[in-house]
């Protein structure tokens, strides 16, 4: 397929408290927005090298058994940006204490109280798959960055 950008992406859920940590994003690309943890994927690592080091540079945790589980695609219609592939990683045990960095503010939400109205307008259509320990795949078009304009997602077996 055409060029892409890849990206991790990590939610942490702590299945006996009910709860998902996600982080308020403070600088650059999505800022004032819920998020899981992530980032670039550095040329010569792998997306599961990245996906771990990028947790600990932003929530100060090391992930003792994350899995991926979804990919997802990002295209922006407005901007000569490449399409991104976003790596969804589930992870629930880890080794250290949680706190912030200078990007990300942790903060665990109940798993019925995610805030959907401050976060991307694509996770609302994955989490439930996600949730449900479902692996998937998609594709989300964007325009003005931020407005949703099209996509479609689906469950996968051959992640
Ligand atoms: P720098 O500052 O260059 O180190 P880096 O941490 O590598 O940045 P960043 O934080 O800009 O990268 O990465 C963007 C993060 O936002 C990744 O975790 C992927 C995530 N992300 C981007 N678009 C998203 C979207 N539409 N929906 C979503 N997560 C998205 O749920
Ligand atoms: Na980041
Ligand atoms: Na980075």
């Amino acid at each position: 397929g055409a060029a892409h950008r890849a990206f991790t992406l990590v939610v942490v859920r702590d299945y006996e408290g009910g709860r998902v940590l996600l982080g308020e994003k403070l600088r650059g690309f999505g800022a004032g927005y819920y998020n899981g943890f992530g980032g670039k994927v550095e040329r010569g690592e792998t997306v599961e090298a990245a996906a771990a080091r990028e947790l600990t540079e932003e929530a100060n945790v090391e992930a003792t058994n994350m899995t991926r589980r979804g990919a997802l695609r990002f295209v922006f219609d407005d901007k000569p940006l490449e399409p991104w592939l976003v790596h969804v990683f589930h992870c629930s045990r880890y080794d250290g204490e949680i706190a912030a960095s200078d990007e990300m503010r942790p903060e665990w939400f109940d798993l019925d109280d995610v805030p959907f109205e401050n976060m991307w307008a694509d996770d609302p259509y994955w989490w439930p798959l996600f949730l449900e320990e479902k692996e998937f795949v998609g594709t989300f078009t964007f325009t003005n960055t931020t407005t949703l304009v099209d996509y479609w997602i689906r469950e996968t077996k051959d992640l």
